[in-house]
């Protein structure tokens, strides 16, 4: 009868949060008010992927529909999307205590071909809500009280965490709602996948082309890894999730920094890697100790399974 438990529970995303925050009763309902006005967002963009709508016009709408909703939840004050080059402050009579932090549509590149894609968040606290300033963004992820992504693909699936575990949630379009169906997610401790665009290893550095190396012949008797890249964060972040291993964004010549971004690719991923019992490192330190200087700033990433996070981190160790 657990089955048939589960299937009649209905535990929504909203439930389910509000069950989370009871312990923080002063906050309990500004927190679920943003969350809905994200989840909303989060809801359109899924319906107008399945249409099939333009890469062009999804960046943009996405955006657009992510910004509205912030700002009238009448609980943010500063937002800061991966499409707009200035972060918004929102107007005082609608300001509230939190600032998001978002890429609206991330792997857009893959829309005409039908892969998935997804929506990044991550949620900070403000100090000062009257006069907020930029550096209530620019705070390391540790500091992060919330972060998630929803992924659109052959199903619409949020995974969220408030730094208490990692929760995935799976759309039911005949109720319209996000559903309980992955509770406390945890990554397997050492994975048989690894994730990178290979194509860039001419310009690689010594422990990123080490580490690759050792995954495809393992020096301690071990298979080798599998490959698999998509080249959509979200979808690559959420296989290593569920089934361990480890994603790399590294260093090259070329990008030193790597591509993804701090605010709202690294920090998000990061947050719920270590939640979900992995790591995430930049190839110098714990990414959520990163103290970014700019909203757009980018840097390497390796994450994923807690072991094979480590045997990165002692490449690096070596080579220093
Ligand atoms: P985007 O924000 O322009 O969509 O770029 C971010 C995406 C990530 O989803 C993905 O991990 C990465 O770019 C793939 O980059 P590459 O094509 O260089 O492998
Ligand atoms: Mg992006």
């Amino acid at each position: 009868h657990a089955a048939e438990a589960n299937r009649t529970d209905l535990m929504t995303i909203t439930r389910f949060v509000l069950n989370e925050q009871s312990k923080y009763p002063e906050s309990r309902g500004d927190f679920t008010i943003l969350l809905s006005n994200i989840v909303l967002g989060c809801k359109f963009v899924c319906t107008a992927v399945n249409k099939g709508e333009e890469q062009k016009k999804l960046d943009v709408l996405s955006n657009d529909v992510f910004v509205k909703a912030l700002i009238s939840s009448g609980r943010t004050c500063i937002l800061v999307s991966e499409e707009d080059e200035q972060a918004t402050f929102v107007e005082p009579s609608k300001r509230g205590r939190y600032a998001v932090v978002f890429d609206p549509l991330d792997g857009s590149s893959n829309i005409d071909c039908g892969v998935s894609i997804g929506t990044i968040f991550g949620i900070y606290m403000v100090k000062d809500s009257i006069e907020p300033t930029l550096d209530e963004v620019l705070q390391p992820g540790k500091n992060m009280l919330a972060a998630g992504y929803c992924m659109y693909g052959s199903s619409c699936t949020f995974v969220l965490s408030t730094g208490a575990g990692v929760n995935g949630f799976t759309l039911d379009p005949s109720l319209g709602e996000f559903i309980l169906t992955h509770p406390d997610i945890k990554i397997p401790k050492k994975g048989k996948i690894y994730s990178v665009n290979e194509g860039n290893a001419k310009n690689w550095d010594g422990p990123t082309a080490k580490y690759v190396e050792r995954c495809k012949f393992p020096k301690d008797g071990s298979s080798p890894k599998s490959l698999r890249y998509i080249g959509s964060m979200v979808a690559d972040v959420h296989r290593t999730l569920l089934y361990g291993g480890i994603f790399l964004y590294p260093a090259d010549k070329k990008s030193p920094n790597g591509k993804l971004r701090v605010l709202y690719e690294v920090f998000p991923m990061s947050f719920l890697m270590e939640q979900a019992g992995g790591q995430a490192f930049t190839g110098k330190q714990r990414a959520l100790d990163l103290v970014p200087n700019d909203i757009h700033e980018r840097s390497p990433i390796f994450l994923g399974s807690y072991e094979d996070v480590e045997e990165v981190k002692a490449l690096y160790a070596a080579e220093d």
